[in-house]
């Protein structure tokens, strides 16, 4: 999700390639991607895997993926890479899956820890650089709204009490363009790719 809403922000030109997942050995995408990955992206002769690294790539081609200003790109960068390396028990407890209800679930004492810290960095991120707007940054959703993109999809399946700033945020990244048609393709997707590890939640 991350790395496809980094491309499509940038409006560069790719071959978009659908793969089923296998939860960790998913062998197609083992035989492009170097960390065995995806993202990944292939464009014009280069070759980038991480999602933060694609950020980095489409910057080159469309600046505007980072805030114009020198301290709020510090700050976006800052944060997306803070997301990029970390909130691992919220990974854990509450694998993404798009359009499920599994309110309540995955609530642990780390995982809380993680969505409270969250939510203390939207909220003063939003009040330090997002005046005008409804994103992180204003106005304009960027690369640091695209990296918390997957954590705002888990707050929209499990559900766990946020602050009223936090939950409007989360509300405005559903409602993008992008994440909307994301999420519309992703439930398009044919019932053999789902995976019994994370339907049998609930
Ligand atoms: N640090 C990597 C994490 C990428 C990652 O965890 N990708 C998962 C899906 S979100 C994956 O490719 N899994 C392969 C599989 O399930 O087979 C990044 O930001 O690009």
């Amino acid at each position: 999700m991350r790395g496809w809403l980094m491309v499509k922000l940038a409006g560069l030109e790719v071959e978009e390639i659908v793969l089923p997942m296998s939860a960790g050995k998913t062998e197609a995408i083992a035989a492009v991607s170097p960390n065995g990955l995806v993202p990944y992206l292939e464009h014009d002769g280069a070759k980038i895997w991480e999602s933060l690294a694609i950020a980095e790539y489409c910057a080159e081609f469309c600046a505007a993926i980072w805030p114009a200003e020198r301290q709020a790109r510090a700050h976006a960068r800052s944060i997306a890479a803070q997301m990029h390396a970390g909130f691992r028990a919220l990974r854990i407890a509450m694998p993404m899956n798009l359009g499920r209800d599994y309110a309540g679930l995955g609530q642990t004492p780390d995982s809380l820890d993680d969505i409270a810290q969250i939510d203390r960095l939207f909220t003063t991120t939003r009040a330090a650089y997002g005046a005008g707007g409804t994103f992180l940054f204003g106005e304009n959703f960027n690369a640091a709204d695209a990296m918390f993109a997957p954590v705002v999809a888990r707050f929209l399946t499990y559900a766990p009490a946020l602050s009223a700033g936090a939950t409007a945020y989360c509300q405005a990244v559903r409602g993008h363009g992008l994440v909307d048609l994301w999420y519309k393709l992703a439930l398009q997707e044919p019932d053999a790719w789902l995976l019994n590890k994370y339907e049998s939640l609930a």
